[in-house]
């Protein structure tokens, strides 16, 4: 089968340096693509342009909660690098499993700041200039968390929920353009994600995982190109990925009140 090619393509991805982000940007630059790849640990970055080659490769630290910097790093891009024509939002995270009236309310307007207001500014920036060339994609990554709930999900699960309305809502007001816009949804994923979740508890982080298959970066780097190779005629609206050890659960039923 011949390899799909993504020459034609310009990859913006946020949050390059670890996990998801960094499997798509070795799939992606395999198949062909240019990128620029974000995320705030410049040294990161770095490396992985040295790994897979600067001809293809524009690096640029970026801070998803700073409000300016997209626009700044669009404004100076190489023009080899412009214009973007797929824009991956992934940059985001988790912080605690703590159960809701034991959590840091700093911690929350992180999460929100990154997963929620992070993917409004990239798609601020970049979406209007897909608009004028006619051509472009948003993959989105959400998480089942942003549809199933699971206690000390709170905050993080319903920073997932807006980012799966906000994509659907972005196809409605696309309706009419050829911008595609996709929401790619994980479960249990072992990457970066726990490690920060449990601010940097590595054995807790482990835990999460002991005795399972989880999902690997490159299987959602896989569930991307997948989506992007579809052809123009195609949307994808969203894909829910889970391992095949991971599924429902019953509700919880509290069984000690009768009486009381
Ligand atoms: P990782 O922790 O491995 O990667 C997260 C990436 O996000 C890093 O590259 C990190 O880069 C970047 N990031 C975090 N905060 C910021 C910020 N403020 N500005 C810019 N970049 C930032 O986790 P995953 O690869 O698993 O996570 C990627 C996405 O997938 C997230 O949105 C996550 O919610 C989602 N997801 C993860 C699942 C899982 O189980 N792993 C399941 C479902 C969804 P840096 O620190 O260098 O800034
Ligand atoms: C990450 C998956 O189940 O830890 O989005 O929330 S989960």
């Amino acid at each position: 089968m011949t390899k799909f090619s993504l020459k034609n393509h310009i990859i913006f991805i946020t949050g390059a340096t670890s996990g998801f982000g960094k499997a798509c940007a070795r799939l992606l630059y395999a198949h062909g693509a240019k990128l620029i790849l974000t995320g705030r640990r410049g040294e990161k970055l770095r490396e992985l342009q040295v790994e897979l080659g600067a001809d293809r490769v524009h690096i640029a630290e970026l801070d998803v909660t700073q409000k300016g910097a997209v626009e700044k790093i669009v404004a100076d891009l190489p023009s080899a690098f412009s214009p973007i024509t797929v824009l991956i939002n992934n940059a985001g995270l988790a912080l605690g499993l703590e159960l809701v009236p034991n959590c840091s309310l700093d911690d929350w307007e992180h999460v929100v700041d990154t997963n929620i207001k992070g993917i409004l500014r990239c798609t601020h920036a970049i979406l209007p200039t897909m608009v004028a060339n006619k051509s472009g994609y948003v993959i989105n990554i959400g998480s089942i968390a942003g549809t199933y709930p699971y206690p000390g999900g709170n905050v993080y699960g319903g920073t997932k929920a807006f980012v799966k309305q906000f994509s659907l809502n972005l196809r409605a007001d696309l309706f009419g353009t050829p911008i595609r816009v996709t929401n790619i949804e994980p479960g249990l994923a072992e990457t970066e994600f726990s490690v920060v979740r449990f601010k940097g508890d590595e054995e807790k982080a482990k835990s999460i995982y002991a005795g399972t298959e989880p999902i690997l970066a490159e299987d959602i780097a896989e569930t991307v190109l997948w989506c992007i190779s579809r052809p123009a005629h195609i949307n994808i609206n969203r894909i829910e990925v889970m391992p095949t050890c991971q599924a429902f659960s019953m509700f919880a039923i509290n069984r000690s009140l009768l009486g009381k």
